[in-house]
């Protein structure tokens, strides 16, 4: 399964400080001592059911179990592993150690807890589409969990050809405010190429996970930007317009100058119970020059008297669809909240 023999220079540098954390790390864990001379670094780079795919710095992958005292491993989890020798069912190592992460996405399951999605991540493309409908509230529950774990985010809207003139340019009218807040905003089409090259160089030397709803185009944009890929696309329902979920785990590919892409399986709803409110509040950019100055400490930026938010929307200082997008992600996190999230 040899790959990519070439390492990039951030490779290389990853490669020395896991030789170096790994030195480090043998005095604390709970390893037996004899097994860590044998244990070999490498990176998650696919990750289903009970095992992962383990990249080793030749390139080599190699099918592993995950031992049982190890957390959580996910794609672009750096680990140490034993990688066995190959056998009858094709699992032939062993994840040891999962490395310190300097960056991991969540979410929150129904069942499971707080979910880490991926590590080491340093750009979150999130990927929305005209068709099912452009949601810009999922758009903006992922702008959060970006602020939150101070991940920069790149917004990209797909499909964009299917839209005539005229609804294009109130499409891209929605997205302004986002460019006025900071962020990237890229429209693309994986049928008429267009805006693929612009996003093509954010992505150079970097980890980039690309998130959104099922069939808004994720893995067909992969494709497009990395013709090797050879990622899995699917058909959009025509009743729904929603896609298959055709991506079912999360997959990393490397660019060839160097980066790489993490493709995710599309999620129906981004949660956010898992943040407490003043995160969510946080999460919106444009309210930070006025948090502490509503006459209330405990103003719910809604009927409040004295806040100063809601003046600011009033004033046209604030886009009154990204208020009412945080309302909305609010209420739906009081509703949706499970009960035993959040309960000691
Ligand atoms: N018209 C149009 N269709 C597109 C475009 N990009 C992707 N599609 C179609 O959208 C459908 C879903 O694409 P996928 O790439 O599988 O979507 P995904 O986001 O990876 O979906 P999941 O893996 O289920 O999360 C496929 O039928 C694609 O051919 C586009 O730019 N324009
Ligand atoms: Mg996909
Ligand atoms: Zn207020």
């Amino acid at each position: 399964m040899a790959k990519k023999p070439k390492l990039t220079q951030r490779q290389k540098r990853q490669v020395a400080a896991n030789r170096k954390r790994r030195l480090e790390q043998k005095q604390t864990t709970a390893v037996p001592s004899q097994d860590l001379q044998n244990l070999v670094a490498g990176r998650v780079i696919g990750r289903f059911g009970k095992h992962a795919d383990v990249e080793n710095n030749a390139g080599e992958v190699s099918r592993c179990h995950i031992r049982r005292t190890v957390g959580s491993v996910v794609c672009g989890d750096n680990v140490l592993f034993h990688p066995g020798d190959d056998n009858d069912d094709g699992v032939s190592g062993v994840i040891e150690i999962v490395q310190d992460r300097h960056s991991v996405l969540t979410r929150p399951d129904f069942y499971d807890g707080i979910k880490p999605i991926a590590a080491n991540i340093d750009q979150i493309i999130i990927v929305s589409a005209v068709l099912p409908a452009l949601s810009t509230n999922i758009i903006d529950r992922y702008l959060i969990a970006c602020e939150d774990i101070g991940i920069k985010p790149v917004i990209v809207l797909n499909k964009i050809e299917l839209l005539d003139d005229e609804a294009r340019a109130s499409t891209l009218a929605e997205l302004t405010v986002y460019e006025s807040l900071g962020y990237q905003v890229h429209v693309t089409s994986c049928k008429t190429q267009e805006g693929l090259d612009a996003l093509n160089q954010l992505l150079d030397d970097k980890v980039s996970i690309f998130v959104g709803q099922s069939g808004v185009g994720k893995s067909s944009i992969i494709n497009r930007v990395l013709p090797d890929a050879e990622e899995l696309v699917g058909e959009v329902s025509d009743n729904s317009g929603l896609g298959q979920h055709t991506t079912t785990a999360a997959k990393l590919l490397h660019l060839p100058a160097g980066g790489d892409l993490i493709d995710s399986p599309g999620v129906r709803e981004f949660g956010l119970w898992h943040l407490p409110v003043e995160r969510v509040t946080w999460g919106f950019v444009e309210f930070r020059d006025y948090l502490g100055g509503c006459k209330f400490r405990d103003c719910k930026h809604l009927n409040d008297p004295g806040c100063i938010i809601t003046k600011a929307v009033e004033n046209g200082d604030i886009s009154a669809a990204r208020f009412a997008s945080y309302h909305k992600i609010l209420t739906s996190m009081e509703e949706n909240k499970p009960s035993h999230i959040g309960q000691p």
